[in-house]
């Protein structure tokens, strides 16, 4: 598969600089490596802090070499050897000051940005992937139902959040796929708050959002639900914004773009009067990274097919509390397959 960038990219070479792109291909996590592939050549850049790991880790057709510190330097010399005219890279994720770099060092090779080559090839998973995908929200979903049990009166969102991320490995998590938001009360009101020394009190309303990355492969769950009794109001938003997810999700089809998805959502809560309340888009694709293509969202032309995963996230903030119910989704045979189990009736612990 790595090969067939090169033809559709149409470059003699490229050079893989995205830490979830070298994920992707080789099922190892690095932060410090870049891959040089060639027609014929795979090469894996790397240093000594990795290279023993990353020769047992990764597939046999990668080359690991121990490139220190030289990583455009070992590049240049490869370019050199394998006579490279056209260069495909990762220009989103390349930093200005690599790339003036590049510009120096590869002298008479015309660059290419790869990026959208390559989004084509992450955003559609295979068999393989949705099942490691399906694993991590196992673990989310697990984590979650074990979570509940250790919401009680005066602990802090951080205490929560860190008491959710040891279950979350207990229950067989590799790691968290983002940084856990944990909000409690009025900070529910911000839809990516930071978890603080807020302690919970009865009639707070909870915001939980955060995921398992199980072999490589992110998960993401929110759930809203209250500590004691709810408000009217908050029940009657809660309803709205489950009616948003649900309605969503039924709307589903092979072809439908990001912007139409979105629509969906969107009109549900705009008719009960809260369209300025829903502050984000109605989701992202998750694979390697928690978000990457496809977006669901007001502008997106992103079309969602069969094999894609993404989240269907919309959420209510009113300014006094928030409210956001979000599924992990799949499309099979124009039909929304959910990957998130969590139930959706309003929890009240
Ligand atoms: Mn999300």
């Amino acid at each position: 598969m790595i090969f067939n960038l090169l033809k559709t990219a149409g470059v003699d070479a490229a050079l893989i600089t995205s830490q979830y792109t070298a994920l992707y291909f080789t099922g190892y996590k690095n932060p410090d490596c870049c891959i040089f592939v060639t027609p014929d050549k795979c090469y894996y850049l790397t240093d000594a802090r990795y290279t023993n790991e990353a020769r047992k880790a990764i597939p046999s057709i990668f080359e690991v070499i121990d490139a220190g510190k030289q990583f455009a330097k070992t590049v240049q010399n490869l370019t050199a050897a394998h006579k490279v005219k056209r260069l495909g890279l990762e220009l989103g994720s390349l930093t200005y000051a690599n790339y003036k770099q590049y510009e120096e060092l590869f002298e008479g090779v015309k660059f290419f940005d790869i990026c959208d080559n390559i989004a084509k090839i992450r955003i559609t998973k295979t068999e393989s992937e949705l099942a490691l995908i399906q694993e991590a929200c196992n673990i989310t979903d697990r984590t979650f139902s074990r979570v509940l049990g250790e919401i009680k009166e005066g602990i802090s969102e951080l205490e929560l959040a860190y008491r959710l991320q040891l279950l979350l490995v207990q229950e067989g998590g590799e790691g968290i796929s983002f940084d856990t938001i944990c909000v409690f009360g009025e900070n529910t009101a911000n839809p990516h708050g930071h978890p603080s020394s807020r302690q919970l009190k009865y009639g707070d309303p909870i915001t939980l959002d955060f995921g398992a990355i199980h072999k490589g492969y992110c998960a993401d769950l929110t759930r809203s639900f209250s500590f004691g009794k709810p408000t009217e109001e908050y029940i009657k938003v809660y309803n709205i914004v489950k009616e948003a997810n649900e309605l969503a999700i039924k709307g589903l089809f092979a072809g439908i773009t990001g912007a139409q998805a979105d629509g969906i959502s969107r009109k549900v809560i705009e008719d009960y009067g809260y369209g300025s309340y829903f502050l984000h888009s109605l989701g992202h694709g998750v694979g390697v990274e928690v978000h990457e293509k496809p977006y669901l969202a007001k502008s997106s032309v992103d079309i969602l097919d069969n094999n894609m995963v993404f989240s269907i996230e919309p959420g209510i903030y009113t300014g006094k509390f928030g409210v956001r119910i979000e599924d992990l989704v799949t499309i099979k045979d124009s039909k929304a397959v959910v990957l998130s189990h969590s139930d959706k009736k309003l929890i009240i612990i």
